[in-house]
């Protein structure tokens, strides 16, 4: 019987050079529990955007969840191998599977699948595009043909995404199309120039370069930087300026490098696209969630930037809302029971996700869904690790809040007190050399590694707190919770003997020198709020100017915002000092028209001076609110 079925089946056999490729190949789908269709969507100017629908299988009257991306709308849409929606789909979208939701990605255009020309962060219709379309004709179009061509859908749109993908949502919400129904942007990129990913007032953010190699080289995904080197330290230090860098890697012939490199200043490029001004010009139609971490490292700046400027239009009070996480960037969408060291006791992400997040797009987007119960404003209390829900945001500010900013000031001693200096004499000094700058976390530095960027904003700063070029002021132990509810404020009087200068200011949470439930936080410090500020934006972010050595000069700016307890028994420290790298280029500390372009020779030793005296009295104003007990 065996001879026969061979011989039998001789007729039917393979030619050995048959081609083992066949032109398409379609794996048995009968077991899935979803449909995936993959296809092109034309827009209003004939442009055609890749588009991959995972529908859940037998849905009808299912809402649809659209997210447009430039990370590869086919990989997005397939995590795994799997028969099962919720295996294939991101690990975040897992609670949006289990409520039948029809999931939606899109290749923007230019990136992957789609046609048409890639414009980092494509600006808006208007004096920087002068084409037909832009994020938000794109939205428009996808989200138009949708409704009109998946049959199971209830005609109802939401779109969530984080960082580029959550820009793209908040893109979509400068003219909503009808079936837009709610959204949800995540750590969205909002202002490249103020806080986001490029720089932080100013200052370049390095890790913007290799972004650059491996989303603009190709329309695919590009190679990392071949840069032999194991210590990021070294290899930015060794080449000079930030164009020297790009230099290097080719990357300064991109023309979004070229762009970047043209505009260091905050000028109509980038104030014209930032999209909290942008969309500060209408009043909110669509229900948003503005989502973001804590400890965000890429986008910390703009979803509250966007949240604010909608806030102030929404008259109603019905139609924003923000969300606050203990979390990195993008953390919203990963498991997220704790950050580096700290243990937040359960799944803080998930919790966010299914609780809150879900309720809340079912009542836009569910036909007959229940109203949820969604506080206007979210925030994880980091310190006494618990979620709140609070009627606004900021409690405390500067200027419109109840609570008016309570200014903590430098102390003789490296001190640090609620009382005002009165003397006449009081002066911190220290050297920053740009040939040995401060780094943002300890030797070497690997930025391309998860590991040491995802949680660095939570590392510990004793590394860097005894530095010479580093001042540290520490209060004494606390007696009482001290609570603080919004966005400090810089206020430091300031001498440099150069002629330009960065100033980083960082709000530290110092733990009690010992921690039973957990000995490694012993004396912990633990960045609470941090930024830079490049000294030569400090009279106008557009308008640079050179500071005269040695004059005091007074530096203004705000911290990121939060929401955060220092416990009885913590200190509070704040440490100053004027490099941070190589996350940021160095300051030359030599005024040059252009610091992308600073040659060897201007890169200078300054004595930096720090005055906490009458009339100059540095402090960093702090957001501090009454006691709310835990
Ligand atoms: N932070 C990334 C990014 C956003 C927007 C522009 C460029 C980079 C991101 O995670 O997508």
């Amino acid at each position: 019987a065996l001879l026969s079925g061979l011989v039998g089946g001789a007729a039917a056999q393979t030619a050995p050079m048959a081609p083992d490729i066949p032109a398409s190949f379609a794996a048995p789908s009968d077991d899935n529990d979803y449909v995936k269709r993959d296809l092109m969507i034309t827009m209003r100017d004939g442009v055609k955007l890749h588009t991959v629908i995972v529908v859940p299988k037998g849905a009808s009257g299912a809402p649809i969840m659209l997210t447009r991306t430039p990370y590869n709308a086919s990989r997005r849409a397939q995590r795994n191998a799997s028969p099962r929606m919720a295996a294939i789909l991101p690990l975040g979208d897992e609670v949006l599977a289990g409520a039948g939701y029809i999931r939606v990605f899109q290749d923007v255009r230019g990136k992957y699948g789609s046609e048409g020309d890639y414009v980092m962060t494509r600006p808006v219709r208007g004096p920087l595009n002068g084409s037909k379309s832009d994020h938000v004709t794109d939205a428009w179009d996808t989200i138009d043909w949708l409704v009109k061509n998946v049959p199971e859908s209830n005609g109802k749109v939401g779109m969530l995404g984080s960082s580029y993908e959550g820009f793209t949502v908040l893109m979509a919400l400068v003219d909503p199309h009808p079936a837009l129904k709610v959204a949800v942007p995540m750590s969205p990129m909002v202002d490249g120039w103020r806080g986001d990913d490029w720089f932080h007032n100013g200052a370049f953010r390095m890790p913007s370069l290799p972004y650059f190699a491996g989303q603009i080289t190709v329309k695919g995904s590009g190679e990392p930087l071949a840069t032999g080197v194991y210590d990021d330290y070294d290899s930015v230090l060794r080449a000079g300026s930030a164009f020297g860098y790009a230099q290097k890697f080719g990357l300064d012939q991109l023309n979004f490098t070229k762009k970047v490199f043209e505009h260091p200043a905050y000028d109509a490029y980038w104030q014209g696209q930032a999209l909290d001004r942008i969309l500060a010009k209408r009043a909110p139609t669509v229900p948003t969630m503005h989502v973001i971490g804590q400890w965000d490292q890429e986008d910390i700046y703009g979803a509250h930037a966007a949240y604010a400027a909608m806030e102030a239009q929404d008259k109603d009070n019905a139609m924003n809302f923000l969300a606050v996480g203990p979390w990195r960037h993008s953390g919203v969408n990963y498991e997220a029971a704790g950050l580096g060291p700290l243990k937040f006791g359960a799944d803080t992400a998930l919790e966010f996700r299914r609780d809150v997040m879900q309720p809340f797009l079912d009542q836009y987007l569910k036909d007959g869904a229940a109203k949820a119960d969604t506080a206007p404003v979210l925030f994880y209390q980091t310190g006494s690790n618990r979620w709140q829900r609070l009627p606004q945001w900021p409690l405390a500010c500067a200027e419109g809040c109840a609570t008016a900013l309570s200014p903590l000031y430098l102390r003789s001693n490296f001190s640090l007190g609620f009382d005002q200096p009165h003397g006449s004499t009081g002066v911190d000094e220290y050297v920053s050399d740009p040939a040995k700058p401060v780094p943002f976390v300890p030797r070497p530095v690997r930025m391309n590694d998860g590991n040491v960027w995802k949680p660095w904003l939570v590392s510990d700063q004793r590394s860097f707190s005894d530095r010479t070029d580093v001042l540290s002021y520490v209060s004494p132990p606390l007696r009482n919770r001290l609570q603080i509810s919004g966005a400090a404020m810089v206020n430091l009087f300031a001498a440099t003997s150069g002629s330009d200068a960065d100033w980083v200011v960082k709000l530290i949470d110092v733990y009690p020198d010992e921690v039973p439930s957990q000995p490694e936080l012993g004396g912990y410090q633990l960045g609470v709020a941090m930024d830079i500020f490049r000294g030569r934006y400090r009279n106008s972010l557009e308008q640079p100017a050179a500071i005269v050595p040695n004059q005091i000069e007074r530096y203004r700016f705000a911290l990121p915002n939060a929401n955060h307890v220092f416990l009885p028994g913590h200190r509070v420290m704040v440490q100053i000092q004027s490099s941070w790298f190589p996350l940021y280029d160095r300051n030359p500390q030599t005024y040059v028209p252009n610091i992308f372009h600073a040659q060897p020779a201007d890169y200078q030793k300054a004595t930096q001076r720090i005055f906490r005296r009458a009339g100059s009295a540095s402090a960093i104003e702090l957001p501090v609110v009454p006691n709310t007990a835990p």
